[in-house]
């Protein structure tokens, strides 16, 4: 395991001002690390790193998430550390917990805790959406970062934690996910520098690769076969919309893991410019949730911030009631308001 010294890591971002984090951390001596529901790749990531970090840094920590880890982020190590379920004063212990650190989350509401959660302790919110609701007592929100695991590695060298291989292979993690594999406007050449000292670090990118992104189930690539069944175009071609449904959940034995990422099959066609995926809440009759990508031009963070969600310019999400008629009207409505 290669360890280099954080004196010879460049942090992405120079003007940040990590200090009321650092401030709020070397208060607290007992933390929480929290991420969003349905947690992705960047939140997973971001926890398992900042965790060691906070380990090393003689801090006693835990990790809970309302979802738990993905499958596909399970081989992370510590992820087996994180808690799960909803919070019921037994299945988290708060006793003495002086410090929460939400992750990768836009608003309060998104981490799916009641306010008993936030009763004891400060919050810290560190995040990269646009959109944040800035929820925490103290907020670190930079949208120039393209994830939050790049706000763990300039978090680790304000800290003056070594960068561990286990640590870079979490972070590469979060970066990859949030930038489609540096394949986003927000990869910059400065996002590349930083891969390459994850990978100096220890991060293997194939082998990370084959977990994350080719390691989907039988029931997933059934599941992807009729939701592509759904695809339909509409103004002009430059939309493209696919579907999830109760029936098609039943029907293929996948769940909702399995739908991560058959929204980008849509905005891979030709001439499209914004790509919908709408799916039942598998949890609550009459939901939807209803995902977002742009290609080029297209704000998809203000469409959905419109319809009551949020995200960023070129991925967000909002939750929609009604029935898959009405919710696909009024964001059919939304859409061709977006790109006529
Ligand atoms: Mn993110």
């Amino acid at each position: 395991m290669s360890v280099r010294s954080e004196s010879r890591l460049t942090p992405l971002l120079a003007d940040v001002d990590w200090q009321p984090a650092l401030d709020a951390i070397a208060a607290a001596e007992r933390i929480v690390l929290i991420t969003h529901c349905n947690p992705d790749g960047d939140g997973i990531g971001s926890q398992m790193a900042l965790y060691e970090a906070l380990l090393a840094a003689g801090k006693a920590v835990r990790m809970h998430n309302r979802d738990g880890v993905p499958r596909i982020y399970q081989f992370l190590t510590h992820a087996d550390q994180v808690t799960q379920g909803d919070f019921h004063g037994d299945s988290v212990d708060l006793d003495g917990v002086d410090l929460i650190i939400a992750l990768d989350c836009g608003a309060r509401g998104r981490l799916g805790m009641p306010d008993a959660f936030y009763a004891g302790a400060p919050l810290l919110n560190i995040d990269h959406h646009a959109s944040n609701k800035r929820f925490g007592d103290i907020n670190l929100v930079d949208a120039r970062y393209c994830a939050t695991g790049a706000m763990m590695f300039d978090l680790l060298i304000a800290m003056g934690q070594p960068l561990t291989a286990t640590m870079a292979q979490a972070i590469y993690v979060a970066v990859m996910t949030d930038t489609a594999s540096f394949r986003l406007s927000s990869a910059t050449a400065a996002v590349y520098r930083m891969a390459a000292d994850l990978i100096d670090a220890g991060a293997e990118p194939w082998p990370i690769s084959v977990q994350v992104y080719e390691s989907r189930s039988h029931s997933g690539l059934k599941m992807l076969t009729a939701c592509l069944d759904t695809l339909a175009f509409r103004d002009g071609g430059r939309s493209a919309w696919i579907f999830v449904d109760r029936d098609m959940y039943e029907n293929s034995g996948a769940d909702v893991e399995d739908t991560e990422g058959l929204i980008d099959y849509a905005r891979s066609v030709d001439g499209v410019e914004v790509a919908v995926f709408i799916r039942c809440d598998e949890t609550r009759d009459g939901y939807w949730k209803v995902s977002f990508r742009g290609k080029t031009w297209a704000d998809v963070g203000a469409l959905a911030a419109e319809l009551g969600g949020g995200g960023h310019k070129h991925a967000a999400g909002c939750v929609m009631q009604g029935t898959l008629a009405s919710v696909r009207t009024q964001v059919e409505q939304a859409v061709a308001r977006l790109l006529h």
